[in-house]
């Protein structure tokens, strides 16, 4: 059996209903979380649902729940489900109404719908690294903000897959700034490099995590874009995200990235991030 959360209610999948003037059918007009789940703990759920908070904020939405409430409701979730290994998403939008543009007038409650769902860690991909194409970055300018809209990171996505690739590496105006559904980091010469967080970036947890991370291991880090061609010549390559961590990056289009192999700091970091998580699971 498996329980979602809608609209204030634990329900049956089988039972779930969702009106078809939802504006987040329409429009996309909402936003979303994804909370990763080791040891069915969730794992950093306050940052994530500080961010669905700051999202909903951005799209002026009023989210009708207390962060506290909605880490509660994905405890509950993950319980409910039995999850072990995986994933809570959650996502929440304009609401139900006649389909116009603009926001509905009277204003309409937002829709809360949420599920946790297993997934194992992608543990194999990690220890050999994957493939990735870059692409032209055709996405709006506020990808700060975690838009259910992902019409352009679809098809990145597909495009890459389309070609043999794990993700999508966008490039705008010759500058990476990230994957279709990841952070996008680079090391040379010792120094990790990564795009600052600003609007044309989606400021990843799991980024965040590892730019701590890597100062702690004492790696000198710059927060500053870097151009495709400079990707291309990097020692390293590995990108970051919820479900894949740190994934190490081992050919950008043509090019392989360094030996072919995970580099070293890349594996430290891949280490230090795992010990983060048995530390945070055990409650240490
Ligand atoms: O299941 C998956 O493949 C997931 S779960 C979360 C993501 C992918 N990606 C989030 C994301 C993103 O959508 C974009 C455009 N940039 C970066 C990220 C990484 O953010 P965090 O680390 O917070 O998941």
């Amino acid at each position: 059996m498996t329980v979602y959360f809608v609209d204030g209610q634990f329900v049956e999948k089988e039972h779930v209903s969702i009106s078809i003037d939802d504006r987040g059918y329409y429009f996309g007009d909402g936003v979303y979380e994804v909370i990763k789940v080791y040891d069915g703990e969730l794992y950093t759920s306050e940052e994530h649902i500080a961010r669905l908070f700051e999202s909903a904020a951005k799209i002026k939405l009023a989210i009708p729940y207390s962060e506290a409430q909605l880490i509660e409701m994905a405890k509950q979730l993950v319980v409910s489900n039995s999850i072990s290994v995986g994933h809570v998403y959650m996502q929440v939008t304009r609401g139900v109404a006649p389909r116009v543009h603009q926001f509905p007038t009277p204003a309409v409650a937002p829709m809360f719908t949420a599920y946790a769902l297993d997934g194992a860690r992608p543990t194999e991909e990690m220890q050999k690294g994957v493939k990735v194409k870059s692409v032209e970055d055709f996405r709006w300018l506020r990808c700060d903000i975690k838009s259910l809209n992902l019409l352009a990171n679809v098809m990145a996505k597909q495009e890459a897959v389309e070609s043999g690739c794990k993700e999508a590496v966008f490039v705008r105006d010759g500058y990476v700034t990230e994957g279709a559904s990841t952070n996008l980091f680079g090391v040379k010469d010792g120094v990790l490099y990564t795009h600052p967080a600003n609007n044309f970036i989606l400021n990843g947890i799991t980024r965040q995590v590892v730019l701590r991370l890597s100062r702690e291991l004492g790696v000198a880090v710059r927060e500053e874009p870097f151009t495709l061609e400079a990707a291309l010549v990097m020692d390293e390559l590995f990108m970051t995200s919820t479900t894949l961590e740190v994934m190490p990056i081992i050919q950008l289009d043509d090019k392989m990235v360094g030996s072919g192999r995970p580099g070293e700091i890349t594996l430290q970091l891949q280490k230090a991030f795992a010990s983060q998580i048995s530390t945070v699971v055990a409650g240490a």
